[in-house]
């Protein structure tokens, strides 16, 4: 008799028509096998899948290049099928769920033609967690295969934990033939199942990431009183030695990574990693917030990375660990067969192929590396991996970043008076767009707790499900909204940004811990500058000041912008958050 996950395979190869079909076990042999078959047998557009690097500097290393179309998260082909459309919201593409399901059945017939299909079996979350899911992805392509071996818990044990049980999360995925009219990454959030086709970029094609852990986790969580979001996890380690944990949510592509693996310029203050890009957030037995990291990877953008800005990236990037290591679409320095992006430490090599293979050089006026090149790495690999990383419960979480990037406006941080406060600082977060998804770079949009691509609900109803979550907690973390991005009159950073980070985190923790007061302005809670470590720091000022300047004026306009980003949700916004709204009106004038 065959179990419900076998069955459930078996008519995925019926539909789909694969030559052969893979169940993948997790092993280090299998590693290779489908490193060597994406080397030598399967390719994209003329391309091998993968291109063996050196490994003298960057060990077990493979460049992948994906298809030219296919760089970005696609957010205009993404869908969430939710039974109507009111409760997908205006923050969701929405298809009807029989038609959305006979569109995909049809561009899915015979997709794996001549084509294997692996059978991916993963947990997010540790094994032993409660707060963890069994899942199963199908995919035709070697490099997503890899990738989710790095970037989840992959392996046979998960076959045995889903056993006869029929509720395991599902996702299909397949290549298709790239065209941009046959790519769709569709949610099913009812039933558990992601299903995408035509694209093998990561958010698209790595389903467990923002397809699961995000998209369907929030519908998940919405349901079951816990939150699952689009934030940093760290541990702040003080001269004391105490270690306060704390989120952050940036939009993608504004430093989280960076964020995660700060390496403090402050003596005596450590940040340790337990997650760059996604948390879920649950109510533990005490009443307190405990955090969770469902992956086990870093998906990171390669370009601007190096010693400077975030040295414990580069140290991680060349550790030799138990996963291989992938670049996605980054240049290559042709002579060392090493790879190569915008930022990097040293000399622009001599010899450098872009990330479509084509020969370059620093006179031409664009990018060896796309801007959204990527590094898929084990997290295990990182000499800040905190060592709670495998704690199933969990670590509690004392305060909470919500932040964007904003070259004008918003002050470098501001508290929140309470958890409602909190929530409307999230709910109006304004973010410049970055090149993480294909669209516009640098134009405003609202990015509620960097969720805008990520809320698999109406957005109204996320919002009000934040504000229920506190009634819950006995301790709810405070909550702070952060900007690094401010610009001076020049058009420059004022705030140096990367490890001079912690001189922010170290103010927070410090309120955490009630070890300073802070000033009331009519947006928050901002710094007595004298609280501020800023020994060492180059600031003129004026600058400084105009890092926490409030200005009414120019505030009239993002009044306006965020109240018509508001209303669209009509009756799911809750009325805590325009009270919020209306006072915040009233404060500056
Ligand atoms: C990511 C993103 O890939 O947010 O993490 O786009
Ligand atoms: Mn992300």
């Amino acid at each position: 008799m065959s179990t419900p996950l076998e069955k459930w395979v078996q008519q995925q190869a019926k539909l789909t028509k694969p030559n052969d079909i893979y169940w993948c076990d997790g092993s280090e042999l299998e590693a290779h096998r489908l490193i060597e078959i994406g080397m030598k047998k399967e390719k994209i557009e003329q391309h091998n899948v993968f291109h063996e690097l050196s490994h003298k500097n960057w060990p077990n290393s493979y460049l992948h290049r994906s298809h030219p179309t296919d760089v970005a998260r696609t957010e205009q082909l993404t869908f969430v099928c939710q039974a109507d459309k009111e409760t997908s919201g205006p923050n969701n593409n929405w298809m009807d769920t029989k038609q959305a399901k006979e569109k995909l059945t049809k561009l899915t017939d015979g997709c794996m033609r001549g084509r294997t299909m692996y059978v991916l079996p993963y947990m997010m979350g540790h094994p032993d967690s409660p707060y963890a899911k069994a899942c199963v992805q199908l995919t035709d392509v070697s490099y997503v295969a890899v990738s989710m071996r790095i970037m989840t818990r992959m392996g046979k044990k998960v076959v045995e934990q889903i056993g006869a049980r029929d509720d395991f999360v599902r996702g299909i995925h397949s290549l298709g033939d790239f065209d941009v009219n046959r790519r769709f990454i569709m949610h099913f959030p009812d039933e558990n199942l992601v299903w995408s086709i035509g694209s093998g970029y990561g958010g698209n094609a790595l389903l467990g990431k923002k397809c699961f852990s995000l998209r369907i986790a929030s519908w998940l969580g919405y349901q079951e009183g816990w939150l699952a979001e689009h934030m940093v996890i760290i541990g702040i380690e003080d001269p004391q030695g105490k270690i306060t944990y704390v989120t952050a949510a940036l939009p993608s592509a504004c430093g989280k990574t960076n964020l995660a693996m700060l390496q403090s310029t402050l003596p005596g203050y450590k940040v340790w990693t337990l997650g760059d890009d996604i948390a879920w957030l649950n109510i533990g037995p005490d009443g307190r917030l405990y955090a969770i990291n469902p992956e086990v990877g870093l998906f990171g953008v390669a370009p601007g990375t190096s010693m400077k800005t975030n040295p414990n990236m580069v140290r991680t990037l060349k550790t030799a660990g138990f996963y291989p290591t992938l670049f996605t679409n980054t240049a290559l320095d042709v002579d060392a067969n090493e790879p190569w992006w915008e930022g990097m430490d040293g000399p622009v090599p001599k010899n450098v192929v872009d990330w479509q293979g084509k020969s370059w050089n620093s006179s031409l006026d664009t990018k060896a590396a796309h801007p959204n090149s990527r590094f898929t790495v084990s997290i295990y690999n990182s000499p800040t991996l905190s060592k709670e990383f495998d704690n199933p419960n969990g670590v509690p979480i004392s305060a909470i970043l919500l932040g964007g990037r904003r070259t004008q406006l918003i002050p470098l941080v501001t508290e929140a008076y309470d958890w409602q406060h909190g929530v409307f600082l999230g709910a109006r977060t304004g973010s410049e767009t970055t090149a993480a998804a294909a669209h516009q770079v640098g134009v405003l949009r609202r990015e509620p707790m960097a969720m805008t691509p990520f809320c698999g609900y109406n957005m109204g109803d996320y919002f009000g499900h934040w504000l229920n979550i506190s009634r819950k907690l006995t301790q709810p973390p405070k909550i702070f909204a952060v900007n690094w991005f401010r610009v001076d009159d020049d058009g420059r950073f004022i705030w140096p940004g990367f490890g001079e980070n912690i001189r922010v985190l170290k103010w927070i923790i410090d309120r955490v811990n009630g070890r300073v007061g802070a000033q009331q302005t009519p947006i928050g809670l901002i710094p007595h500058i004298k609280d501020l470590e800023l020994e060492g720091l180059n600031i003129a000022k004026g600058n400084l000041e105009k890092l926490f300047e409030i200005d009414p004026q120019a505030w009239q306009a993002e009044l306006q912008d965020i109240e018509t980003f508001f209303s669209q949700f009509g009756r799911h916004m809750p009325s805590e958050i325009w009270q919020q709204y209306k006072s915040l009106g009233t404060n500056l004038r």
